[in-house]
């Protein structure tokens, strides 16, 4: 297949990209820079810096002889989307291309706007270019589990099926997102059905949680392949900070009572449901939602998981609750369905002890890069 992947500077679009390419697809990848950009301007950087994307391209091509095409620029500018897309006529797209952080969109106005512009801004174009160039191809976009908040029923897949005064239908499951970021999600899940509905689309939207994660199958032990590894307030998702903060030797940050339940994946994991999703996509005139996850856990879970890995290797660990700076359910109901991406073939690797001390192993050799200012959240909800 031929496969673009939008936003394939991220933490999830580079270990995507190997992997498709790897896989015998031939890929091209898309970026602006934009976390790179809003990661200096909020003090935000990774523990190590990636390389640039033609220069992660040129390694991976040299150590693999496979190429990766590299094209920067700003997919929310058609001007830019639109003779890239007609030239590559991709099979499928792989959409990653938004401001994926939920605190930076509920910094103040710009951010907000910012965030709402570019991620729905790069959806629409998405599908312009799509229903002009090649409507057969397969939009393969990520969405969030953040996009059903905590309700207190059961989460199913995407839909569900209401009887109301004696008849049946079924929807989209009802979403209330959390944050902004979660919002925008929301309403790019709309605006494909939408063009599903009246212009025949095929559209995958994968409803992900929380990734951990630090080495791919690619990368190969060589650490200029790695993702970008964010352990910041802003960027650093739950596990990936806990394990930061446990070779810095500061408290873990439980946001509130830490009852907040999420269901979490390795990025393995990730590449594989995308993987799979692209190489059995859906039909046309259907949006297929995934819930990608492979396991629930608590924050209470996760910390008290990282202090007794973390006490084996001899890092003492305390667990300390702060305030939280979301406003979010800090107990609540939560199971949500996730069997469709085990029935395409996905395997999990699960969060064993195992996963978690080759990750602390491979953040140890950086402890004297770790900013302890970029720990405590800056941002709050309101
Ligand atoms: N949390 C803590 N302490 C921390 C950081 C987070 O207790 O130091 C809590 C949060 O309050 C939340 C949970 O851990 O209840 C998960 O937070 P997170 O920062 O790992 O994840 P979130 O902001 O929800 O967003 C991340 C990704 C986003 C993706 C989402 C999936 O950044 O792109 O869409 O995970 S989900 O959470 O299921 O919506």
């Amino acid at each position: 297949m031929r496969v673009m992947v939008l936003g394939g500077d991220g933490y999830l679009g580079w270990p995507t990209a190997m992997h498709f390419a790897a896989g015998g697809h031939e890929v091209m990848v898309v970026d602006n820079y934009l976390r790179r950009t809003i990661a200096r301007s909020t003090g935000s950087e990774p523990l190590f810096e990636a390389p640039n994307l033609e220069a992660r391209a040129d390694i991976f091509g040299t150590i693999r002889d496979t190429p990766i095409e590299v094209a920067i620029g700003d997919c929310s500018e058609m001007m830019f989307l639109d003779p890239l897309f007609a030239r590559f006529l991709p099979d499928a797209v792989v959409h990653y291309a938004e401001q994926p952080s939920a605190p930076y969109s509920m910094r103040g106005f710009h951010e907000a706007q910012l965030t709402l512009r570019n991620n729905l801004g790069v959806t629409f174009n998405l599908i312009w270019a799509v229903l002009r160039h090649k409507p057969e191809c397969h939009i393969v976009k990520l969405g969030t589990m953040g996009e059903y908040g905590t309700p207190n029923i059961d989460i199913e897949e995407g839909w569900i099926a209401v009887g109301h005064n004696g008849r049946e239908d079924k929807f989209l499951f009802p979403r209330q997102a959390g944050s902004l970021y979660h919002t925008t999600k929301v309403l790019d899940t709309d605006l494909l059905w939408f063009y599903v509905r009246t212009h025949d689309l095929r559209v995958t939207d994968l409803m992900q949680g929380p990734v951990y994660g630090l080495s791919t199958w690619e990368c190969e032990g060589n650490l200029r392949l790695l993702p970008n590894f964010h352990y910041d307030d802003i960027f650093g998702t739950v596990v990936n900070r806990f394990l930061v903060q446990a070779v810095a030797g500061v408290p873990l940050t439980v946001y509130g009572k830490g009852e907040q339940t999420r269901g979490y994946l390795n990025l393995k994991d990730t590449l594989q449901c995308v993987r799979l999703a692209a190489e059995k996509p859906a039909s046309p005139g259907e949006l297929r939602i995934f819930n990608q996850f492979t396991e629930q856990f608590t924050v209470n879970e996760l910390a008290a998981r990282v202090k007794r890995v973390s006490a084996a290797l001899r890092l003492p660990v305390e667990i300390r609750s702060i305030p939280n700076p979301r406003k979010e359910k800090e107990e609540h109901y939560y199971n949500a369905k996730h069997s469709g991406l085990l029935e395409l073939g996905l395997q999990p690797h699960f969060m064993t002890d195992d996963v978690l001390t080759q990750m602390i192993e491979t953040i140890i050799p950086f402890k004297a890069d770790i900013d302890s200012n970029k720990i405590l959240p800056r941002v709050r909800w309101s």
